[in-house]
Protein backbone atom coordinates (compact mmCIF):
# COMPACT_ATOMS: atom_id res chain seq x y z
CA UNK A 1 0.00 0.00 0.00
CA UNK A 2 1.60 3.62 -1.10
CA UNK A 3 0.15 6.50 1.28
CA UNK A 4 1.25 9.98 0.46
CA UNK A 5 -0.44 12.24 2.82
CA UNK A 6 1.75 14.90 2.26
CA UNK A 7 2.23 17.47 -0.52
CA UNK A 8 5.51 18.07 -2.56
CA UNK A 9 6.28 22.05 -2.23
CA UNK A 10 9.35 23.93 -2.01
CA UNK A 11 11.55 20.85 -2.31
CA UNK A 12 10.45 19.04 0.46
CA UNK A 13 7.19 16.71 1.33
CA UNK A 14 4.96 19.27 3.93
CA UNK A 15 1.49 18.57 5.39
CA UNK A 16 -1.50 19.49 3.72
CA UNK A 17 -4.23 21.72 5.19
CA UNK A 18 -6.62 19.09 4.01
CA UNK A 19 -6.81 15.66 6.22
CA UNK A 20 -9.17 13.96 3.63
CA UNK A 21 -7.80 11.25 1.16
CA UNK A 22 -8.40 9.53 -2.22
CA UNK A 23 -8.33 5.84 -2.43
CA UNK A 24 -6.19 5.00 -5.81
CA UNK A 25 -7.44 1.69 -7.19
CA UNK A 26 -6.15 -1.11 -9.07
CA UNK A 27 -8.89 -1.07 -12.13
CA UNK A 28 -7.81 -5.06 -12.99
CA UNK A 29 -8.35 -6.22 -9.56
CA UNK A 30 -10.42 -3.24 -7.99
CA UNK A 31 -8.62 -3.00 -4.97
CA UNK A 32 -6.83 0.05 -3.11
CA UNK A 33 -2.99 0.23 -3.34
CA UNK A 34 -2.68 3.56 -2.37
CA UNK A 35 -3.91 6.64 -0.79
CA UNK A 36 -3.46 10.31 -1.86
CA UNK A 37 -4.10 13.58 0.18
CA UNK A 38 -6.77 14.84 -0.81
CA UNK A 39 -5.42 18.97 -1.31
CA UNK A 40 -6.71 22.32 -0.26
CA UNK A 41 -6.67 25.58 -2.21
CA UNK A 42 -4.37 27.06 0.37
CA UNK A 43 -1.76 24.11 -0.63
CA UNK A 44 -2.23 25.70 -4.29
CA UNK A 45 -1.18 29.00 -2.83
CA UNK A 46 2.08 27.55 -0.71
CA UNK A 47 2.64 25.57 -4.08
CA UNK A 48 2.39 28.91 -5.86
CA UNK A 49 4.51 31.21 -3.42
CA UNK A 50 7.97 28.55 -3.60
CA UNK A 51 7.42 28.67 -7.68
CA UNK A 52 7.27 32.25 -7.79
CA UNK A 53 9.99 32.34 -5.65
CA UNK A 54 12.24 30.00 -7.47
CA UNK A 55 11.19 31.63 -10.65
CA UNK A 56 13.77 34.50 -11.01
CA UNK A 57 16.85 32.17 -10.71
CA UNK A 58 15.63 29.33 -12.62
CA UNK A 59 15.37 30.88 -15.28
CA UNK A 60 17.91 32.93 -15.74
CA UNK A 61 19.81 29.43 -14.73
CA UNK A 62 22.51 28.35 -17.42
CA UNK A 63 21.44 26.83 -20.42
CA UNK A 64 24.45 24.29 -19.77
CA UNK A 65 23.63 23.89 -16.62
CA UNK A 66 19.65 23.49 -17.90
CA UNK A 67 20.94 20.68 -20.25
CA UNK A 68 22.68 19.01 -17.32
CA UNK A 69 19.53 18.78 -15.34
CA UNK A 70 17.55 17.39 -17.72
CA UNK A 71 20.23 14.81 -18.71
CA UNK A 72 20.55 14.14 -15.16
CA UNK A 73 16.65 13.58 -14.40
CA UNK A 74 16.37 11.44 -17.56
CA UNK A 75 19.55 9.22 -15.60
CA UNK A 76 17.81 8.97 -12.56
CA UNK A 77 14.00 8.50 -14.29
CA UNK A 78 16.09 5.52 -15.88
CA UNK A 79 17.37 4.22 -12.58
CA UNK A 80 13.25 4.00 -11.90
CA UNK A 81 12.50 2.51 -14.35
CA UNK A 82 11.04 -1.08 -12.59
CA UNK A 83 9.24 0.80 -10.21
CA UNK A 84 7.51 3.60 -12.89
CA UNK A 85 6.66 0.23 -15.06
CA UNK A 86 5.33 -0.92 -11.92
CA UNK A 87 3.18 1.43 -10.44
CA UNK A 88 1.36 2.46 -14.09
CA UNK A 89 0.84 -1.11 -14.85
CA UNK A 90 -1.46 -1.15 -11.18
CA UNK A 91 -2.65 2.52 -11.04
CA UNK A 92 -3.55 2.49 -14.77
CA UNK A 93 -4.25 -1.09 -15.82
CA UNK A 94 -1.79 -0.63 -18.72
CA UNK A 95 -0.48 -4.24 -19.87
CA UNK A 96 3.30 -4.72 -18.41
CA UNK A 97 5.41 -4.61 -21.89
CA UNK A 98 2.57 -1.91 -22.76
CA UNK A 99 3.69 0.07 -19.45
CA UNK A 100 7.58 -0.67 -20.20
CA UNK A 101 7.85 0.17 -24.05
CA UNK A 102 5.16 2.66 -24.21
CA UNK A 103 3.32 4.28 -20.88
CA UNK A 104 7.38 4.74 -19.35
CA UNK A 105 9.98 4.82 -22.95
CA UNK A 106 7.42 8.22 -23.64
CA UNK A 107 8.39 10.00 -20.50
CA UNK A 108 12.07 9.07 -20.75
CA UNK A 109 12.02 10.34 -24.79
CA UNK A 110 10.52 13.46 -23.32
CA UNK A 111 13.31 14.38 -21.42
CA UNK A 112 15.88 13.75 -23.96
CA UNK A 113 14.46 15.45 -26.25
CA UNK A 114 14.26 18.55 -24.29
CA UNK A 115 17.96 18.45 -23.34
CA UNK A 116 18.80 18.09 -27.23
CA UNK A 117 16.63 20.27 -28.11
CA UNK A 118 18.02 23.18 -25.60
CA UNK A 119 21.52 22.51 -27.16
CA UNK A 120 20.43 24.51 -30.56
CA UNK A 121 17.75 26.45 -29.41
CA UNK A 122 17.86 29.75 -29.96
CA UNK A 123 16.72 32.01 -27.01
CA UNK A 124 17.75 35.48 -28.76
CA UNK A 125 17.67 36.90 -32.32
CA UNK A 126 18.77 39.71 -34.10
CA UNK A 127 17.29 41.12 -36.70
CA UNK A 128 18.44 44.69 -38.21
CA UNK A 129 18.00 47.04 -35.12
CA UNK A 130 15.74 44.94 -33.13
CA UNK A 131 17.11 42.37 -30.67
CA UNK A 132 14.40 39.49 -30.22
CA UNK A 133 14.68 37.48 -26.74
CA UNK A 134 13.08 34.86 -25.35
CA UNK A 135 12.01 34.56 -21.47
CA UNK A 136 10.46 31.92 -19.45
CA UNK A 137 6.19 32.90 -19.00
CA UNK A 138 6.58 32.90 -15.42
CA UNK A 139 4.72 30.63 -12.95
CA UNK A 140 3.43 27.71 -14.88
CA UNK A 141 0.08 25.46 -13.86
CA UNK A 142 -0.13 21.76 -15.10
CA UNK A 143 -3.10 19.90 -15.16
CA UNK A 144 -2.72 16.72 -16.53
CA UNK A 145 -4.89 13.50 -17.36
CA UNK A 146 -5.09 9.43 -16.18
CA UNK A 147 -4.13 8.39 -19.50
CA UNK A 148 -0.34 8.06 -19.51
CA UNK A 149 0.78 8.85 -16.02
CA UNK A 150 4.37 9.82 -17.41
CA UNK A 151 3.76 10.99 -20.61
CA UNK A 152 1.32 13.57 -20.20
CA UNK A 153 3.01 14.92 -17.52
CA UNK A 154 6.88 14.84 -18.55
CA UNK A 155 5.78 16.00 -21.54
CA UNK A 156 4.83 19.53 -20.04
CA UNK A 157 7.94 19.19 -17.25
CA UNK A 158 10.14 19.17 -19.59
CA UNK A 159 9.14 21.70 -21.56
CA UNK A 160 8.53 23.61 -18.95
CA UNK A 161 12.56 23.05 -17.27
CA UNK A 162 14.02 23.78 -20.70
CA UNK A 163 12.30 27.24 -21.06
CA UNK A 164 13.25 28.11 -17.41
CA UNK A 165 9.58 27.90 -16.15
CA UNK A 166 8.61 26.95 -12.62
CA UNK A 167 5.61 24.77 -12.06
CA UNK A 168 2.61 23.58 -9.84
CA UNK A 169 1.43 20.08 -10.95
CA UNK A 170 -1.43 18.35 -10.00
CA UNK A 171 -1.60 14.80 -11.56
CA UNK A 172 -5.12 13.14 -12.03
CA UNK A 173 -6.23 11.77 -8.95
CA UNK A 174 -7.13 8.26 -10.29
CA UNK A 175 -3.43 8.00 -11.73
CA UNK A 176 -1.19 10.37 -8.95
CA UNK A 177 1.87 7.75 -8.00
CA UNK A 178 3.98 8.30 -11.16
CA UNK A 179 4.16 11.45 -10.77
CA UNK A 180 5.05 11.11 -6.91
CA UNK A 181 8.35 8.76 -7.94
CA UNK A 182 8.53 12.23 -10.09
CA UNK A 183 9.32 14.17 -7.66
CA UNK A 184 11.97 11.75 -5.83
CA UNK A 185 13.64 11.56 -9.46
CA UNK A 186 13.60 15.37 -9.37
CA UNK A 187 15.06 15.37 -6.03
CA UNK A 188 17.95 13.23 -6.70
CA UNK A 189 18.52 14.62 -9.92
CA UNK A 190 19.54 17.58 -8.01
CA UNK A 191 16.58 20.29 -8.83
CA UNK A 192 16.49 23.73 -7.57
CA UNK A 193 14.30 24.22 -4.82
CA UNK A 194 10.61 25.26 -5.46
CA UNK A 195 11.11 24.80 -9.20
CA UNK A 196 8.89 21.83 -8.98
CA UNK A 197 5.57 21.64 -6.84
CA UNK A 198 3.13 19.01 -6.36
CA UNK A 199 -0.26 19.65 -5.32
CA UNK A 200 -2.40 16.12 -5.25
CA UNK A 201 -6.35 16.31 -5.12
CA UNK A 202 -9.03 16.46 -6.79
CA UNK A 203 -9.93 18.99 -10.19
CA UNK A 204 -12.85 20.39 -8.64
CA UNK A 205 -10.40 21.82 -5.94
CA UNK A 206 -6.75 21.81 -6.61
CA UNK A 207 -7.91 21.94 -10.61
CA UNK A 208 -9.69 25.28 -10.21
CA UNK A 209 -7.40 26.70 -7.60
CA UNK A 210 -5.02 26.74 -10.15
CA UNK A 211 -6.66 27.61 -13.32
CA UNK A 212 -8.14 30.58 -11.09
CA UNK A 213 -4.80 31.25 -9.36
CA UNK A 214 -3.42 35.20 -10.21
CA UNK A 215 -0.30 34.28 -9.78
CA UNK A 216 -0.11 31.93 -12.40
CA UNK A 217 0.85 32.79 -15.87
CA UNK A 218 0.09 29.95 -17.61
CA UNK A 219 -1.92 27.02 -17.14
CA UNK A 220 -1.58 23.61 -19.53
CA UNK A 221 -4.13 21.36 -19.09
CA UNK A 222 -4.47 18.06 -21.34
CA UNK A 223 -8.12 16.37 -20.66
CA UNK A 224 -11.58 16.50 -21.77
CA UNK A 225 -12.74 19.43 -23.61
CA UNK A 226 -15.45 20.39 -20.98
CA UNK A 227 -13.04 20.87 -18.37
CA UNK A 228 -10.78 22.48 -21.18
CA UNK A 229 -13.30 24.99 -21.64
CA UNK A 230 -14.24 25.65 -17.63
CA UNK A 231 -10.20 25.81 -17.49
CA UNK A 232 -10.24 29.22 -20.39
CA UNK A 233 -12.86 30.56 -18.51
CA UNK A 234 -10.84 30.70 -15.35
CA UNK A 235 -8.18 31.96 -17.33
CA UNK A 236 -9.71 34.39 -18.47
CA UNK A 237 -10.17 36.67 -15.58
CA UNK A 238 -7.02 37.75 -15.35
CA UNK A 239 -5.96 36.57 -19.25
CA UNK A 240 -3.41 33.91 -18.21
CA UNK A 241 -2.46 31.83 -20.97
CA UNK A 242 -3.14 28.47 -21.96
CA UNK A 243 -2.77 25.53 -23.75
CA UNK A 244 -5.29 22.51 -23.96
CA UNK A 245 -4.77 19.26 -25.23
CA UNK A 246 -7.74 17.76 -25.64
CA UNK A 247 -9.57 14.96 -27.00
CA UNK A 248 -10.27 13.55 -30.42
CA UNK A 249 -12.25 11.09 -33.05
CA UNK A 250 -9.40 10.51 -35.19
CA UNK A 251 -9.93 8.98 -38.50
CA UNK A 252 -8.24 5.93 -40.55
CA UNK A 253 -8.46 6.15 -43.81
CA UNK A 254 -7.20 2.91 -45.81
CA UNK A 255 -6.45 3.01 -49.73
CA UNK A 256 -7.81 0.70 -51.81
CA UNK A 257 -4.45 -0.91 -52.73
CA UNK A 258 -3.48 -1.64 -49.14
CA UNK A 259 -3.21 -4.79 -47.73
CA UNK A 260 -6.45 -5.46 -46.20
CA UNK A 261 -4.86 -7.60 -43.35
CA UNK A 262 -2.38 -5.24 -42.34
CA UNK A 263 -4.23 -2.66 -42.56
CA UNK A 264 -7.19 -4.65 -40.15
CA UNK A 265 -4.37 -5.34 -37.56
CA UNK A 266 -3.37 -1.63 -37.99
CA UNK A 267 -6.67 -0.65 -37.65
CA UNK A 268 -7.22 -2.38 -34.40
CA UNK A 269 -4.13 -1.77 -32.90
CA UNK A 270 -4.84 1.93 -32.87
CA UNK A 271 -7.88 1.47 -31.18
CA UNK A 272 -7.32 -0.95 -28.55
CA UNK A 273 -4.11 0.58 -27.71
CA UNK A 274 -4.33 2.00 -24.01
CA UNK A 275 -7.87 0.42 -23.92
CA UNK A 276 -9.25 2.99 -26.07
CA UNK A 277 -7.99 5.06 -23.91
CA UNK A 278 -5.37 7.50 -25.84
CA UNK A 279 -6.74 10.94 -27.40
CA UNK A 280 -5.19 9.92 -30.49
CA UNK A 281 -7.24 6.87 -31.05
CA UNK A 282 -7.98 5.99 -34.30
CA UNK A 283 -11.85 5.74 -33.80
CA UNK A 284 -13.40 6.06 -37.24
CA UNK A 285 -11.99 3.54 -39.73
CA UNK A 286 -12.90 4.94 -43.05
CA UNK A 287 -12.77 1.94 -46.02
CA UNK A 288 -13.29 1.73 -49.65
CA UNK A 289 -17.12 0.46 -49.67
CA UNK A 290 -15.65 -2.53 -52.38
CA UNK A 291 -13.44 -3.34 -49.29
CA UNK A 292 -16.02 -4.17 -46.87
CA UNK A 293 -16.82 -7.47 -46.45
CA UNK A 294 -13.10 -8.69 -46.86
CA UNK A 295 -11.93 -5.97 -44.39
CA UNK A 296 -15.03 -7.40 -41.32
CA UNK A 297 -13.10 -11.19 -42.19
CA UNK A 298 -9.85 -9.78 -41.70
CA UNK A 299 -10.93 -7.59 -38.68
CA UNK A 300 -12.15 -11.42 -36.98
CA UNK A 301 -9.17 -13.20 -38.19
CA UNK A 302 -6.62 -10.74 -36.24
CA UNK A 303 -8.51 -9.42 -32.94
CA UNK A 304 -7.26 -12.53 -31.38
CA UNK A 305 -3.56 -11.45 -31.41
CA UNK A 306 -4.88 -8.52 -29.34
CA UNK A 307 -5.36 -10.39 -25.97
CA UNK A 308 -7.33 -8.50 -23.43
CA UNK A 309 -6.35 -9.30 -19.50
CA UNK A 310 -4.07 -9.30 -16.59
CA UNK A 311 -1.68 -6.63 -16.93
CA UNK A 312 0.45 -8.17 -15.26
CA UNK A 313 0.64 -10.90 -17.89
CA UNK A 314 3.33 -10.43 -20.41
CA UNK A 315 0.70 -11.74 -23.28
CA UNK A 316 -2.09 -9.21 -22.88
CA UNK A 317 -2.05 -6.80 -25.01
CA UNK A 318 -5.44 -4.94 -23.55
CA UNK A 319 -6.29 -4.42 -19.82
CA UNK A 320 -9.09 -2.68 -17.84
CA UNK A 321 -10.38 0.37 -18.62
CA UNK A 322 -9.03 3.37 -15.56
CA UNK A 323 -12.21 3.03 -13.79
CA UNK A 324 -15.56 1.98 -13.08
CA UNK A 325 -17.02 4.92 -14.29
CA UNK A 326 -15.22 4.80 -17.50
CA UNK A 327 -16.46 1.21 -17.64
CA UNK A 328 -19.98 2.63 -18.28
CA UNK A 329 -19.57 5.50 -20.63
CA UNK A 330 -18.11 3.15 -22.71
CA UNK A 331 -20.77 0.35 -21.95
CA UNK A 332 -23.21 3.39 -22.56
CA UNK A 333 -21.75 4.28 -25.94
CA UNK A 334 -21.71 0.24 -27.41
CA UNK A 335 -25.43 0.23 -26.45
CA UNK A 336 -26.09 3.78 -28.16
CA UNK A 337 -24.12 2.46 -31.03
CA UNK A 338 -26.57 -0.51 -31.27
CA UNK A 339 -29.45 1.56 -30.87
CA UNK A 340 -29.17 4.03 -33.41
CA UNK A 341 -28.33 0.96 -36.17
CA UNK A 342 -24.75 0.23 -36.35
CA UNK A 343 -24.00 -3.56 -37.34
CA UNK A 344 -22.10 -5.57 -34.13
CA UNK A 345 -19.09 -6.72 -35.92
CA UNK A 346 -16.99 -8.26 -32.88
CA UNK A 347 -16.95 -7.03 -29.01
CA UNK A 348 -19.97 -5.67 -27.47
CA UNK A 349 -21.40 -4.94 -24.24
CA UNK A 350 -20.52 -6.76 -20.69
CA UNK A 351 -17.20 -8.20 -19.84
CA UNK A 352 -15.06 -10.54 -22.04
CA UNK A 353 -15.41 -14.26 -20.45
CA UNK A 354 -13.31 -14.74 -17.72
CA UNK A 355 -12.73 -11.32 -16.57
CA UNK A 356 -15.74 -10.53 -14.11
CA UNK A 357 -13.01 -8.64 -11.92
CA UNK A 358 -12.19 -5.53 -12.70
CA UNK A 359 -13.36 -3.21 -15.26
CA UNK A 360 -12.58 -5.09 -18.67
CA UNK A 361 -14.17 -4.51 -21.68
CA UNK A 362 -14.33 -6.32 -25.13
CA UNK A 363 -12.75 -4.63 -28.30
CA UNK A 364 -15.73 -3.47 -29.86
CA UNK A 365 -16.03 -2.95 -33.54
CA UNK A 366 -18.83 -1.51 -35.49
CA UNK A 367 -19.50 -1.44 -39.74
CA UNK A 368 -22.27 0.62 -41.27
CA UNK A 369 -21.94 3.93 -39.51
CA UNK A 370 -23.29 7.09 -40.87
CA UNK A 371 -20.91 9.75 -39.59
CA UNK A 372 -24.31 11.84 -37.87
CA UNK A 373 -24.22 8.49 -35.37
CA UNK A 374 -23.32 9.29 -31.88
CA UNK A 375 -20.13 6.41 -31.79
CA UNK A 376 -19.05 8.26 -35.00
CA UNK A 377 -19.40 11.76 -33.63
CA UNK A 378 -18.06 11.61 -29.66
CA UNK A 379 -14.91 10.42 -28.08
CA UNK A 380 -15.87 7.16 -26.48
CA UNK A 381 -11.90 6.43 -24.48
CA UNK A 382 -12.44 3.37 -24.94
CA UNK A 383 -11.66 0.23 -27.80
CA UNK A 384 -15.00 1.00 -29.58
CA UNK A 385 -13.67 0.93 -33.70
CA UNK A 386 -16.92 2.64 -36.33
CA UNK A 387 -16.41 1.39 -40.01
CA UNK A 388 -17.45 3.85 -42.21
CA UNK A 389 -17.58 3.54 -46.23
CA UNK A 390 -16.36 5.66 -48.84
CA UNK A 391 -16.43 5.76 -52.97
CA UNK A 392 -13.87 8.56 -54.03
CA UNK A 393 -10.43 9.29 -52.23
CA UNK A 394 -12.64 12.97 -51.90
CA UNK A 395 -15.18 11.32 -50.52
CA UNK A 396 -12.75 9.41 -47.67
CA UNK A 397 -11.24 12.92 -47.00
CA UNK A 398 -14.61 14.88 -46.67
CA UNK A 399 -15.67 11.79 -44.25
CA UNK A 400 -12.31 12.14 -41.82
CA UNK A 401 -12.85 15.86 -41.46
CA UNK A 402 -16.40 15.55 -40.44
CA UNK A 403 -15.55 16.06 -37.14
CA UNK A 404 -15.64 18.99 -34.39
CA UNK A 405 -12.21 17.40 -33.84
CA UNK A 406 -8.71 17.33 -35.20
CA UNK A 407 -6.00 16.09 -33.06
CA UNK A 408 -4.56 13.51 -35.35
CA UNK A 409 -5.41 11.25 -38.26
CA UNK A 410 -4.01 8.15 -40.25
CA UNK A 411 -3.51 7.00 -44.19
CA UNK A 412 -2.72 3.52 -44.67
CA UNK A 413 -2.08 1.89 -48.01
CA UNK A 414 0.84 2.05 -51.03
CA UNK A 415 0.44 4.98 -53.51
CA UNK A 416 2.55 7.56 -52.81
CA UNK A 417 0.54 10.31 -54.20
CA UNK A 418 -2.77 8.97 -52.47
CA UNK A 419 -0.94 8.88 -48.96
CA UNK A 420 0.03 12.37 -49.80
CA UNK A 421 -3.29 13.85 -50.97
CA UNK A 422 -5.05 11.98 -47.91
CA UNK A 423 -2.35 13.51 -45.24
CA UNK A 424 -2.08 16.90 -46.69
CA UNK A 425 -5.51 17.20 -46.56
CA UNK A 426 -6.89 16.38 -43.47
CA UNK A 427 -7.31 19.19 -40.96
CA UNK A 428 -5.47 17.65 -37.85
CA UNK A 429 -2.09 18.45 -35.68
CA UNK A 430 -0.70 15.09 -36.56
CA UNK A 431 -1.21 12.42 -38.87
CA UNK A 432 0.72 9.24 -38.91
CA UNK A 433 1.08 7.47 -42.54
CA UNK A 434 1.44 3.93 -42.85
CA UNK A 435 2.38 3.06 -38.90
CA UNK A 436 5.39 5.67 -39.67
CA UNK A 437 7.07 5.30 -35.47
CA UNK A 438 6.90 8.43 -32.89
CA UNK A 439 8.29 11.50 -34.05
CA UNK A 440 9.33 13.22 -30.33
CA UNK A 441 10.94 16.42 -32.10
CA UNK A 442 7.36 17.02 -34.08
CA UNK A 443 5.08 19.01 -33.06
CA UNK A 444 1.55 17.37 -30.81
CA UNK A 445 -1.60 19.18 -30.75
CA UNK A 446 -5.23 19.61 -32.06
CA UNK A 447 -7.15 22.09 -34.51
CA UNK A 448 -10.60 22.96 -34.39
CA UNK A 449 -12.05 21.66 -30.70
CA UNK A 450 -9.27 19.47 -30.38
CA UNK A 451 -7.23 22.22 -28.46
CA UNK A 452 -4.66 25.06 -28.72
CA UNK A 453 -1.13 25.00 -28.63
CA UNK A 454 1.07 22.03 -29.25
CA UNK A 455 3.77 19.81 -26.94
CA UNK A 456 6.65 17.89 -27.46
CA UNK A 457 10.04 19.36 -28.39
CA UNK A 458 11.23 22.64 -29.54
CA UNK A 459 7.43 23.66 -30.18
CA UNK A 460 6.59 22.95 -26.95
CA UNK A 461 9.53 24.91 -25.57
CA UNK A 462 8.10 27.62 -27.04
CA UNK A 463 4.64 27.58 -25.46
CA UNK A 464 6.68 27.85 -21.95
CA UNK A 465 8.58 31.43 -23.32
CA UNK A 466 7.33 34.51 -23.90
CA UNK A 467 9.76 36.52 -26.96
CA UNK A 468 10.21 40.20 -26.16
CA UNK A 469 11.33 42.51 -28.67
CA UNK A 470 13.82 45.43 -27.79
CA UNK A 471 13.67 47.99 -30.48
CA UNK A 472 17.14 49.70 -31.47
CA UNK A 473 19.02 47.73 -29.37
CA UNK A 474 22.37 49.09 -28.55
P1 LIG B 1 -10.97 15.48 -17.09
O1 LIG B 1 -12.04 15.62 -16.10
O2 LIG B 1 -10.83 16.50 -18.15
O3 LIG B 1 -9.61 15.37 -16.24
C1 LIG B 1 -8.35 15.85 -16.64
C2 LIG B 1 -7.68 16.58 -15.48
O4 LIG B 1 -8.42 17.77 -15.17
C3 LIG B 1 -7.61 15.78 -14.19
O5 LIG B 1 -6.42 16.07 -13.50
C4 LIG B 1 -8.82 16.31 -13.42
O6 LIG B 1 -8.74 16.12 -12.03
C5 LIG B 1 -8.75 17.77 -13.78
N1 LIG B 1 -9.99 18.51 -13.56
C6 LIG B 1 -11.25 18.02 -13.41
N2 LIG B 1 -12.12 19.03 -13.20
C7 LIG B 1 -11.40 20.18 -13.23
C8 LIG B 1 -11.73 21.55 -13.08
N3 LIG B 1 -12.98 21.96 -12.87
N4 LIG B 1 -10.74 22.46 -13.18
C9 LIG B 1 -9.48 22.09 -13.40
N5 LIG B 1 -9.09 20.80 -13.52
C10 LIG B 1 -10.05 19.85 -13.45
O7 LIG B 1 -11.06 14.08 -17.78
P2 LIG B 1 -11.68 12.74 -17.13
O8 LIG B 1 -12.92 13.00 -16.34
O9 LIG B 1 -10.59 12.10 -16.43
O10 LIG B 1 -12.11 11.97 -18.42
C11 LIG B 1 -13.34 12.28 -19.03
C12 LIG B 1 -13.21 12.22 -20.53
O11 LIG B 1 -12.23 13.16 -20.96
C13 LIG B 1 -12.70 10.90 -21.08
O12 LIG B 1 -13.72 9.99 -21.22
C14 LIG B 1 -12.09 11.32 -22.38
O13 LIG B 1 -13.07 11.43 -23.36
C15 LIG B 1 -11.53 12.68 -22.07
N6 LIG B 1 -10.10 12.63 -21.77
C16 LIG B 1 -9.26 13.09 -22.69
C17 LIG B 1 -7.92 13.03 -22.47
C18 LIG B 1 -6.99 13.55 -23.49
S1 LIG B 1 -5.49 13.05 -23.47
N7 LIG B 1 -7.34 14.42 -24.36
C19 LIG B 1 -7.40 12.48 -21.30
C20 LIG B 1 -8.30 12.02 -20.33
C21 LIG B 1 -9.63 12.11 -20.59
P3 LIG B 1 -9.24 14.79 -11.28
O14 LIG B 1 -9.63 13.82 -12.33
O15 LIG B 1 -8.07 14.38 -10.50
O16 LIG B 1 -10.38 15.19 -10.41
Amino acid sequence: MRNYTQQYINGEWVDSTGSETIDVINPATEEVIGKIISGTKEDVDRAVEAARAAFPSFSRMQIEERIKLLENIAKEYENRKDDLVKVMTEELGSPITRSEQVQYEMGLQHFKEAAEKLKTFEFTEQRGDTFIQKEAIGVAGLITPWNFPANQVCTKLASAFAAGSTVVLKPAAMTPLTAIILAEIFEKAGMPKGVFNLVNGSGSTIGEAISSHPDIDFVSFTGSGSVGSKIMENAAQDIKKVSLELGGKSPLVILQDANVKEAARTAVLNVAMNTGQVCTAATRTIIPKSMQDEFIEAIKEVLPEFPVGDPQDEATFMGPQVSEGQWKTVQSYIEKGMDEGAVLVAGGTGKPEGLEKGYFTKITVFSDVKSDMTIAKEEIFGPVMSILTYETIDEAIEIANDTIYGLAGYVFGQDPEQLRKVATNIRAGQITVNNAKIDYSAPFGGFKQSGIGREWGDYGIEEFLEPKAILGMP
